[in-house]
């Protein structure tokens, strides 16, 4: 069955949308944010940090683009993948697992195992998320409102890609929380530098990709950015999100739609901000923004150029994507396909991409860089288990600019790592 991709781009846009209103929510009740983070154990972890957090915002995130996608478009909720398993257990207790029992019996048989999911009614939904907060009914109703609430967007932009795609070549990788630990931790008052935010809440991403599931080329991607300003009368923070899709020809990005964006103002002042950082690089200057736990070698080799690192991998991409810097660089395996597969097809519509960073170092050694190795999302790696087997083995380079790679990969083949 076709589908119109601008159909398929709205609702994508849509549950990110939703899915920001469920992290914003979240984040604002401290007491709710403290009952929800848990430690993530065993293949879960992402092996970069001594305690990873799984927090329910993750999990219901993730189910309820699951399930508002697949409302939509049914069977394509088959073909959702994400970082998080929606089993979560409420902390009653640390008990073995009885699932049958446990749902009728949970009191009885403390540490139940509960599968967070969206109901048919926002009554039963708010009834099975107050057994995973332990009751607390409040919480449960005002997330469960929110799940349930239909979100709705002007974005015209959207009318304009006419495409149509068939259901079954497409596949998603969500990542329903980027940046976990600057969403838990990170604070609400950092100061940007060039636009870009070290850490903080600005760091958060919500990043939902599809990719073709036999190219596993990215068509169309959401990256949705909850907290990007906070209304200091209010205390609400506004969010915003960007969307991209490259297919058959077509490449068309919206840099940039503003939902609620604080101030007309403060959006010019961006934009001129960007405009300049996008001329300015040419190739004496370069900009960069890698990842503090970045290697030394790689740290060195950059430091010629204009340097920043942030938290997110999802952050650092839409750094690129919003041109304030030219190039992400990661050496190292540390991020997912659910890290990148919407920021490749927003960059790629942009004329970019992102690029297996090890491989690409061993092609410009080689002399056949003219072939480049872009990230594919169809394929695990060979021999790995639990999340490895979805991790970006060589690293990655994003970029918007073809140009600013390859110096970027002549800068780094110059030098022994
Ligand atoms: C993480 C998150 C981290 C990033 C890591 C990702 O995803 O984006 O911030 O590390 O690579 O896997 P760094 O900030 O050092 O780039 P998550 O927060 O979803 O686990
Ligand atoms: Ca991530």
């Amino acid at each position: 069955m076709a589908l119109k991709m601008s159909d398929v781009l709205t609702a994508l846009v849509h549950a990110s949308e939703k899915s920001a209103n469920i992290a914003r929510a979240c984040k604002q009740e401290e007491e709710l944010f403290q009952l929800l983070v848990q430690e993530k154990k065993g293949s879960e972890k992402n092996k970069k940090f001594v305690s990873d957090f799984k927090t329910l915002a993750d999990v219901l995130v993730q189910e309820v683009i699951k399930h508002d996608m697949g409302r939509k478009f049914p069977g394509l909720e088959d073909h959702i993948f994400g970082e998080e398993s929606n089993e979560f257990t409420n902390s009653l207790g640390g008990g073995g697992l009885r699932p049958a029992l446990s749902v009728m019996f949970h009191i009885w048989f403390p540490g139940e195992k509960i599968k967070v999911g969206v109901c048919a009614t926002e009554e039963d939904t708010a009834k099975l998320l107050a057994k995973v907060l332990n009751g607390n009914m409040t919480a449960a109703k005002l997330l469960a409102s929110i799940v349930h609430h239909h979100v709705s967007i002007e974005d015209p932009d959207l009318e304009k890609v006419t495409a149509d795609i068939p259901q079954d070549t497409m596949a998603v990788w969500v990542d329903p929380i980027d940046s976990t630990f600057q969403y838990i931790k990170g604070y609400a008052n950092e100061k940007s530098k060039d636009g870009i935010y070290s850490k903080g809440l600005q760091c958060v991403t919500i990043l939902i990709g599809v990719y073709d599931r036999s190219s596993g080329l990215p068509l169309m991607g959401v990256i949705n950015q909850p907290f990007v300003a906070c209304d200091p009368e209010t205390c609400r923070w506004n969010g915003q999100y960007f969307w991209g899709l490259s297919y058959k020809g077509i490449s068309i990005c919206s840099l940039r739609n503003e939902v609620n964006a604080a101030s007309q103002s403060a959006d010019d002042q961006d934009e001129v901000l960007r405009q300049k950082m996008i001329s300015q690089a040419g190739d004496n200057n370069l900009s960069v923004v890698i990842s503090t736990s970045e290697s030394e070698g790689i740290k060195s080799a950059l430091s010629m150029l204009r340097l920043y690192y942030a938290a997110g991998a999802g952050y650092k991409s839409l750094c690129v994507v919003q041109g304030f810097v030219s190039v992400y660089l990661l050496s190292e395996d540390t991020t997912f396909k659910w890290d990148c597969c919407a920021p490749h097809a927003i960059l790629k519509s942009l004329g970019g991409g992102i690029v297996d960073f090890q491989e690409c170092l061993k092609r410009q050694k080689d002399g056949n860089l003219d072939e480049l190795p872009e990230l594919v999302y169809n394929t695990p790696v060979n021999g790995a288990t639990g999340v490895d087997r979805w991790a970006n083995k060589g690293g990655l380079v994003a970029y918007r600019c073809r140009k600013h790679l390859d110096t970027i990969m002549n800068i780094i083949s110059s030098v022994n790592l």
